[in-house]
């Protein structure tokens, strides 16, 4: 048995409403407002990437500036669920028309065991929104593995939207913050969405141990992780000790896993994916 996951009650405080001022997040318009609340989260749980620029400010390895800026990313834990705050400049309101040079949200991406295959996907946009999936397929971005334009070759270490996949939980929070805010951090001018999140652990049953979870838009122009050191999901055995009462809606869940879905057809107000996608 490997329970090595940081349990800490204050995560139970967090609430999933778009707002970050609960993770210990600031708008004061300077650096420290980038800084959560240490017994949250602790320095191995969070990623903080801010730049600015117009449109031609390169992110790395893509461009478009402020308005592609993957900024910040959180992850608290407590003995039930797993908390993820997502601090970006992409609106959820983004189209994604690859034709105009335009690319929406993409989905939470999980790679449990460090292997660089993402197991498991968490909606970010549409009807589905909050929803885990087993991905079996994703989609990737418009750039390869030296950061050059290529989409025919994209780098696989940065999926972006869930392509395919099985449903596993529909029981987990989601809120993509459709009203920006300014001032926060030095750039502040900027403006700033939140995807907040959380998800029960025993949705992940079968995975234990240390994992990483990052995020991109569609275009992969920017993407960043986390890569939990402390922290890890902890065998289903002892979750489900902690949250009987979850495991019977659990179950049911599952025995839907078979029913085909199809997410994000063109009529996905987000816009977000709007290749259509089969949910097995
Ligand atoms: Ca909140
Ligand atoms: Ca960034
Ligand atoms: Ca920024
Ligand atoms: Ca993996």
């Amino acid at each position: 048995m490997s329970i090595c996951f940081s349990l800490d009650a204050s995560a139970a405080s967090i609430t999933i409403d778009g707002d970050v001022a609960d993770w210990g997040l600031h708008r004061n318009g300077n650096r420290a407002d980038w800084l959560p609340n240490p017994s949250l989260v602790p320095a191995s749980q969070y990623t903080v990437e801010d730049q600015t620029g117009y449109s031609g400010a390169r992110l790395f390895p893509g461009y478009g500036g402020q308005a592609y800026d993957a900024e910040a990313f959180y992850i608290a834990m407590d003995s039930t669920n797993l908390y993820l705050a997502l601090v970006t400049g992409l609106s959820p309101n983004t189209v994604n028309d690859p034709a105009h040079n335009s690319y929406g949200p993409g989905d939470f991406a999980f790679d449990f065991g460090g292997d660089g295959t993402f197991e498991f996907g968490l909606e970010t946009t549409g009807s589905q929104a909050g929803s885990l999936y087993r991905v079996s397929a994703w989609d990737y971005g418009l750039w390869d593995t030296n950061g050059n334009y290529n989409p025919g070759n994209p780098d696989l270490s940065h999926p972006t939207s869930i392509m395919t996949g099985s449903l596993v939980s529909s029981v987990g929070q989601l809120i993509y913050n459709s009203n920006p805010f300014k001032n926060m951090g030095v750039f502040n001018n900027d403006n700033h969405y939140v995807i907040e999140a959380s998800i029960p652990l025993i949705a992940f049953s079968g995975f234990s141990g240390k994992f990483d979870v990052q995020w991109t838009m569609n275009c992969a122009n920017d993407a960043i992780a986390v890569d939990p050191i402390l922290s890890t999901v902890p065998e289903p055995n002892s979750v489900l000790l902690l949250s009987a009462g979850l495991v019977g809606l659990l179950s049911m869940r599952r025995n839907n896993y078979l029913l085909a879905r199809v997410l994000h057809t063109a009529n996905d107000p987000n816009g977000a994916g709007n290749r259509p996608r089969t949910v097995l």
